[in-house]
C-alpha cells in the first residue's frame, strides 16, 4: 500500500535488490572497430530516481560517427558479409545465452539508467532481450525459407537510432534482425539512457563477435542526425518521436537510404459493457501505468460504455490507490521514476492545459519521494476530443477517459487522432472484437488483453505512428534487398 512504503515518507531506505555488486565504470567510451575509443568530450548520465551521476559518457561528433560507419563497412565486406547465415546464427545463440546469464546485472543497470521498476526490466524487457535474439539466430540461415522465390540480400551498413523507454529491448529489437540477415550496425543510444547499451558491447566483445559488425557511438541528438545523414549508411532504423521521425524522413528523402520509422502513439483502449469489468480494470492499469506511461503503444485514452462508466471509473480509482510509486529497485514497487526532468515537464505541461481545457484531473494519494523525478498516477474525466491531453502523447502516468454508446460512436472516437500503433478492446463477444480489431486504424490491436509483445508478431504504425513493421517476417524483410 501506498502509505506503507518505506519510499513514500521521503528518505531513500537501502535497497532490496542491491546495486552495490554492479560494476559500472566513472567512463565510458565509444564502441567502435571492437575497441573502446576515447571521444573528445562526454556528458554525464543520471539515476532519475535519486538524481545522482552513475557515469560519464562519450559524446561522439561527426569525426566519432565516421569512424563507426568506416568500421561498419569494412566489417560488412570483410568478414561478416563473407560469413554463411548457420555461423551468423551462432553468433547470436551466444549473444542471447550471454544475455540470460548475466539478465540480473542488465536489469538492474536498466532500472537505475532509466528509472523503471525493477519488476519490469527483470521479468518484461531482459527476457524479451534474450528471446529477440534466440529467435532473430533461429532465422539466420533460413532466410531462403522466408522469403520463397527471392534472394534475400542484406542492406549494408545499418544505421539505428532509439529512444529511452526501453533502452536494451529498443537496441535487441535493432541489432538481432539486422545481424540475422548479414548487416552491420552503428547503434546510437538515448542520450538519458546509454549504460545497458554499452554494457552490450561488453557482451559482443565476450561473445568474440568480429569487429565493427557492430558499433555503439553515444550522444546527443546531434550524433543521431550526423549517423541519418551519413553517406555512406544504406539503411536507417529509427524508434522515437514523430517531430524527430519526420525529421528523418526528410533527410533521406532523395538518396537511395532504405528506412523504417516506429514513431509516437496514442492508443485506445476500449471497454464494452459485456467485458469482463475486475479483468478490464487490470488491463486499463497495465495498459497505462506499466513503465510510468514511458510507452508508445501505451492505452493512453481509456473508452468506457456509458452505462458502466461509473462503475469502471470507481473500481480504477480504487486500483490505481494501491499502486506503489518509489524507488525503482524495490521489487513491490509499481511506478518507477519518471526519466528525466524533462520529461517531468513534458508531462506536467500537458496535464495543466488539461486541467485549462476543462477536463477533471484525479491523482492518488501519497507523498512522492523529496529526490528524483516523480508524477503520481492520474487520470481526467470529462474530456473532450479536442482536449490536448486526448490528442497529443503524454509519454507518462497520465489516463484521459471518454464514454460512448455504440461501437460506431467507439470506433469514430478511437480513430480520431493523427497516431495509430495500438489499441485494445474489452469484450464478452468474439464477433464485437474482430468487428472492432478489424475497423481500429492500429498496427496492432490486442483483445482482453493489452501490452503483450513477442518476437514473432510484427509491431508497427499507421499514420503519423511510422513506417514498417519490426518483428516477425516483416521485420526481417526490412533488413534484405529483396
Ligand atoms: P526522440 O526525442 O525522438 O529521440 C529518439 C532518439 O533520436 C534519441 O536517441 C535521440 O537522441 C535521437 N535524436 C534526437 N534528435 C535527432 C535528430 N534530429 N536526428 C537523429 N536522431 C535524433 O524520442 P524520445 O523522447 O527519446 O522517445 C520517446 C518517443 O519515442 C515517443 O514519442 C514514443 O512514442 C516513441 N517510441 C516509439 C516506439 C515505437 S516501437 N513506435 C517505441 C518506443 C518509443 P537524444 O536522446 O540524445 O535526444
Amino acid at each position: 500500500m501506498p502509505g506503507s512504503h518505506p519510499f513514500l515518507s521521503g528518505g531513500f531506505a537501502p535497497a532490496p535488490e542491491s546495486s552495490d555488486h554492479v560494476l559500472l565504470e566513472k567512463q565510458y567510451d565509444l564502441f567502435i572497430d571492437g575497441k573502446w575509443v576515447k571521444a573528445s568530450s562526454r556528458f554525464e548520465t543520471t539515476n532519475p530516481a535519486t538524481s545522482e551521476v552513475l557515469a560519464e559518457v562519450g559524446l561522439a561528433g561527426k569525426k566519432e560517427v565516421n569512424l563507426a560507419v568506416k568500421a561498419a563497412r569494412k566489417a560488412f565486406e570483410g568478414p561478416w558479409g563473407k560469413m554463411t547465415g548457420a555461423e551468423r546464427g551462432k553468433y547470436l545463440f551466444r549473444i542471447a545465452r550471454l544475455i540470460q546469464e548475466r539478465a540480473r546485472e542488465f536489469a538492474i543497470i536498466e532500472t537505475m539508467d532509466g528509472g523503471k521498476p525493477i519488476r519490469e526490466s527483470r521479468d518484461v524487457d531482459i527476457p524479451l532481450v534474450a528471446a529477440h535474439f534466440f529467435y532473430h539466430a533461429g532465422w539466420a540461415d533460413k532466410l531462403d525459407y522466408a522469403f520463397p522465390g527471392k534472394k534475400p540480400k542484406p542492406l549494408g551498413v545499418v544505421g539505428q537510432v532509439i529512444p529511452w523507454n526501453f533502452p536494451l529491448l529498443m537496441a535487441a529489437w535493432k541489432i538481432a534482425p539486422a545481424l540475422a540477415c548479414g548487416n552491420t550496425v552503428v547503434l546510437k543510444p538515448a542520450e538519458t539512457t546509454p549504460l545497458t547499451a554499452l554494457k552490450l558491447a561488453e557482451l559482443f566483445q565476450d561473445a568474440g563477435l568480429p569487429p565493427g559488425v557492430v558499433n555503439i557511438i553515444t550522444g546527443a541528438g546531434e550524433t543521431g542526425q550526423a549517423l541519418v545523414e551519413h553517406p555512406d549508411v544504406n539503411k536507417v532504423a529509427f524508434t522515437g518521436s514523430t517531430a524527430v521521425g519526420k525529421n528523418i524522413r526528410r533527410a533521406v528523402a532523395g538518396t537511395d537510404k532504405k528506412f523504417t520509422l516506429e514513431l509516437g502513439g496514442k492508443a485506445a483502449n476500449i471497454v464494452f459493457e459485456d467485458a469482463a469489468i475486475n479483468e478490464a480494470v487490470e488491463g486499463i492499469v497495465n495498459g497505462i501505468f506499466f513503465n510510468q506511461g514511458h510507452v508508445c503503444c501505451a492505452g493512453s485514452r481509456l473508452f468506457v460504455q456509458e452505462s458502466i462508466a461509473p462503475q469502471v471509473i470507481r473500481k480504477l480509482q480504487k486500483r490505481m490507490e494501491t499502486l506503489v510509486v518509489g524507488d525503482p529497485l524495490d521489487k513491490n514497487t509499481d511506478i518507477g521514476a519518471i526519466n528525466s526532468a524533462e520529461q517531468l515537464e513534458r508531462i506536467k505541461v500537458l496535464v495543466d492545459a488539461g486541467q485549462k481545457e476543462g477536463a477533471c484531473m484525479w491523482q492518488t494519494e501519497g507523498k512522492l519521494p523529496r529526490k528524483g523525478n516523480w508524477f503520481k498516477p492520474t487520470l481526467f474525466t470529462e474530456c473532450a476530443q479536442s482536449h490536448r491531453i486526448v490528442q497529443e502523447e503524454v509519454f507518462g502516468p497520465v489516463l484521459a477517459i471518454q464514454t460512448f454508446r455504440t461501437p460506431k460512436e467507439a470506433i469514430e472516437k478511437a480513430n480520431n487522432t493523427p497516431y495509430g500503433l495500438s489499441g485494445g478492446v474489452w469484450s464478452d463477444k468474439g464477433a464485437k472484437v474482430f468487428k472492432m480489431t478489424g475497423a481500429l486504424r492500429a498496427g496492432v490491436v490486442w483483445a482482453n488483453t493489452f501490452n503483450k509483445f513477442d518476437p514473432t508478431s510484427p509491431f508497427g504504425g499507421y499514420k503519423e505512428s511510422g513506417i514498417g513493421r519490426e518483428g516477425g517476417v516483416h521485420g526481417l524483410a526490412a533488413y534484405l534487398d529483396l
